[in-house]
């Protein structure tokens, strides 16, 4: 959906500030990432390398925070963090429990004044286990579809995600909603992922390739999806770890220069010192490679870099970011 940022005024709107450092108050969210401390978020993947320790997340006014039927939730002013985490032992249908956790997340969204979806994560075990339409992130993808079409929500309140698997036997999902909906950016590289062709699932992958946030200040904090080496809808560099990374920048640039044009932005259309990447590798010994073209590509942005299963098994990395313009 096109929505001019100009025309879409937040009255109650929080600013929101992602830094990398220690969990600082007031903070809607605070990924820990390496280390142990605090009130923190963990998504439940290796760390394998990096300068950003802490993601945080911070508002410029108190957080409210309180449980709810399995849903742990922040709110600050019209924005709302909300986390979900279960055993997954991975003997149960993803898409059961990706229904549940959606149903029960939308309808929390909702109850706190803050059904606009913003960004969502999903972290869960085995995610490429089983065949073809059994593989559990096809399984998964089903779920999630269902649960948000029961919401009706449709394609234009999709926003933007991640979607890894990783070794720990737990579901994960966290989600940003606001009172006011994001603008959503698509990739014109890529054809949006809800609306790949059937071959990759029964149901297609439910996310925005970015959504975008205008602060009360006048600049636009930009969240940009798990990006991998996707061009159209296809994987291209199979087994080739510098061949995906050169593509996924390449995604980024297009990304970035979209969304600034969309948002009259200029300044999004590179990614600089306030920007934060977090790198998902499916081969732990994949990071000094990755770490040396990062450090050629975005010498000055801050990264980590988890052990994560990326969503299709021929990929080897996926990126996410967070930038200011
Ligand atoms: C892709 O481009 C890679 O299912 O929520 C990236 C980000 C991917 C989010 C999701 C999947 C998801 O299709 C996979």
């Amino acid at each position: 959906m096109a929505t001019d940022p100009s025309r879409t005024p937040r009255l109650d709107g929080a600013t929101l500030q992602v830094v990398s450092g220690p969990a600082r108050e007031p903070a809607l969210a605070a990924f820990a990432f390496a280390e142990a401390g605090g009130a923190v978020l963990r998504v439940g993947l290796d760390f394998l390398g990096g300068d950003l320790l802490c993601e945080s997340w911070l508002v410029d006014r108190p957080v409210a925070s309180g449980q709810a039927d399995g849903v742990s939730w922040r709110q600050a002013g019209e924005l709302l963090l909300l986390s979900w985490d279960v055993e997954d032992d991975s003997t149960v249908d993803p898409a059961e429990l990706a229904d549940r956790a959606y149903g029960r997340l939308i309808a929390q969204a909702r109850q706190q004044g803050c059904p606009h979806l913003l960004r969502a994560w999903n972290f869960m075990p085995a995610i490429n286990q089983g065949e073809g339409d059994s593989e559990r992130y096809r399984r998964f993808c089903l779920g999630r579809a269902r649960s948000l079409e029961q919401a009706g929500i449709d394609a234009s309140g999709l926003c933007a995600g991640t979607a890894i698997g990783g070794d720990d036997p737990r579901l994960r999902v966290f989600i940003l909603a606001g009172r006011q909906p994001g603008i959503n950016i698509e990739n014109p590289r890529q054809i949006s992922a809800y609306r790949y062709p059937r071959i990759y699932g029964p149901r297609s992958p439910s996310f925005a390739r970015a959504t975008a946030l205008p602060q009360p200040g006048g600049q636009v904090l930009l969240m940009i999806s798990g990006t991998a080496s996707v061009v159209g809808h296809r994987t291209l560099h199979e087994g080739d770890l510098i061949g995906q990374l050169k593509e996924i920048e390449s995604n980024f640039h297009s990304l970035l220069s979209e969304s600034a044009s969309r948002l009259g932005r200029g300044k999004l259309v590179r990614f600089d010192a306030g920007s934060l990447l977090r790198v998902y590798l499916r081969c732990a010994e994949d990071w000094p490679a990755t770490r040396d073209f990062l450090a050629q590509a975005w010498p000055k942005v801050p990264v980590v870099a988890l052990r994560g299963d990326i969503c299709r098994s021929d990929l080897l990395v996926e990126i996410e970011a967070v930038c200011v313009g």
